[in-house]
């Protein structure tokens, strides 16, 4: 496993020549983690109205990366925040945050915090809910934010309204008035099964009425907005300029009725688009002055995120213990998903059953639009190096290795 990760970090150490390494250097960073939102609700409209208008905005005036894949397994919500700030991959079964929280991992917090940032965790519930209280304390955070510390002025769901829980982490973050900052945000009110009080229904969604998707869609519709009110409030508050802000989903809404999609969509799904649409999320950074702003196309996933925003910092990773690899590195890497299917963005492989590549589908995805299944052959090399990093992950969970690896190092 030690050779597994000294090759991914001579990957890592491209970046260091690569365009845009340190140009951020010393700025605010703040995470937003939401809860179940899915890709497919970006630039959708229903009704005529757009679902996320604020969103669309942003993403036009961010760097966007329309290939990006959640990673998690049956921790969902845990799983998505190990995979982006500890930058390794979720466990088969349960949750790492549950089973190894007293693992040592390279977690973007404490990265940060070795350089002066100060690291904070907002979140609108239950501070014992997946083991939080003992995984946030492990990964050093200075302090996490739970329902204790937010007013619940406007109920929403399992508890807080996202505006509010976006209003009030400002506030708190103003209060602490530490900077730089590294905080992190994750919210909740889109969470299944998204019924949103009558009032904050806001789209005519015809057909979809009645429907989990139909509340899906309102729901998403509410967290855009609460999205749109933050970077007011960060405007406001004069943070939006010294501000990097990043944006994705968690996981997908378990909504596997396809003929509703069908219905949003005015078209069929095909089986490939079926598992794009359950694997994407939305991911994009939004950089002071709007710069750099345009999409880039390389597949990605969460676990490269702690790498990328290392990138933007200039803080070097090749002596770090990180799977992934900054999403602006021009280093190639594919993306895996915990089922052991994986894309380079030319080929996209998924298992079946344990995921030996005779019996999964191999597609080749290179032409947008007319992705076609193609020999297995062009999928056996990237299974294989799938199932590799699978392995070499959960060893090295499994066993808390890295301290190990760390002392080898000294
Ligand atoms: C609760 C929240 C939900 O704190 O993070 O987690 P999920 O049920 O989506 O995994």
């Amino acid at each position: 496993a030690k050779s597994w990760f000294t090759d991914r970090q001579q990957l890592q150490k491209q970046m260091e020549t690569e365009p845009m390494y340190g140009e951020y250097k010393g700025k605010n960073v703040l995470v937003v983690q939401a809860e179940a939102f899915q890709q497919f609700v970006i630039g959708q409209s229903i009704g005529g109205e757009e679902i996320t208008p604020n969103l669309n905005e942003l993403i036009g005036q961010s760097v966007y990366f329309p290939n990006f894949y959640h990673q998690t397994a049956q921790g969902r919500t845990s799983d998505a925040d190990f995979a982006t700030s500890c930058s390794m991959h979720p466990l088969p079964t349960g949750s790492v945050f549950i089973r190894f929280a007293g693992n040592e991992f390279d977690c973007a917090p404490s990265i940060l915090k070795s350089v002066g940032y100060d690291a904070t965790v907002h979140h609108a519930y239950d501070g014992s809910f997946w083991n939080r209280n003992n995984m946030y304390h492990n990964m050093n955070y200075d302090q996490f934010y739970t329902i204790k510390d937010y007013t619940i002025d406007e109920p929403v769901g399992w508890s807080l309204g996202d505006p509010s829980f976006f209003r009030q982490t400002i506030e708190q973050l103003k209060d602490r008035g530490k900077s730089p900052f590294y905080a992190m945000s994750i919210t909740l009110s889109s969470h299944h099964p998204f019924k949103l009080p009558y009032n904050d229904q806001e789209l005519k969604i015809g057909d979809l009425q009645g429907t989990i998707l139909g509340d899906y869609v309102q729901a998403a519709h509410y967290v855009d907005s609460a999205v749109g009110e933050l970077v007011a409030d960060l405007k406001e508050e004069g943070l939006w300029d010294n501000t990097i802000l990043m944006f994705y989903g968690d996981h997908d809404n378990s909504v596997y009725d396809w003929s509703l999609y069908e219905k949003l969509f005015g078209k069929p799904v095909s089986d490939i688009d079926k598992d794009r649409l359950v694997r994407k999320v939305p991911f994009f950074i939004h950089l002071p002055n709007d710069e750099h702003a345009g999409v880039v196309d390389k597949a990605v996933g969460q676990m490269d995120t702690t790498p990328t925003i290392m990138h933007l910092l200039g803080i070097p990773t090749d002596n770090r213990y990180l799977m992934g690899v900054s999403m602006l590195s021009a280093a190639p890497k594919d993306v895996v998903f915990r089922n052991g299917g994986f894309t380079d963005g030319k080929v996209y492989f998924v298992p079946s059953g344990d995921g030996i590549v005779s019996n999964g589908t191999c597609y080749d995805v290179s032409e947008v639009g007319a992705e076609t299944k193609t020999d297995s052959s062009a999928c056996a090399a990237g299974a294989e190096s799938a199932k590799k990093d699978l392995s070499v992950s959960d060893r090295v969970i499994e066993h808390n290795l890295i301290p190990t690896f760390k002392e080898d190092d000294r």
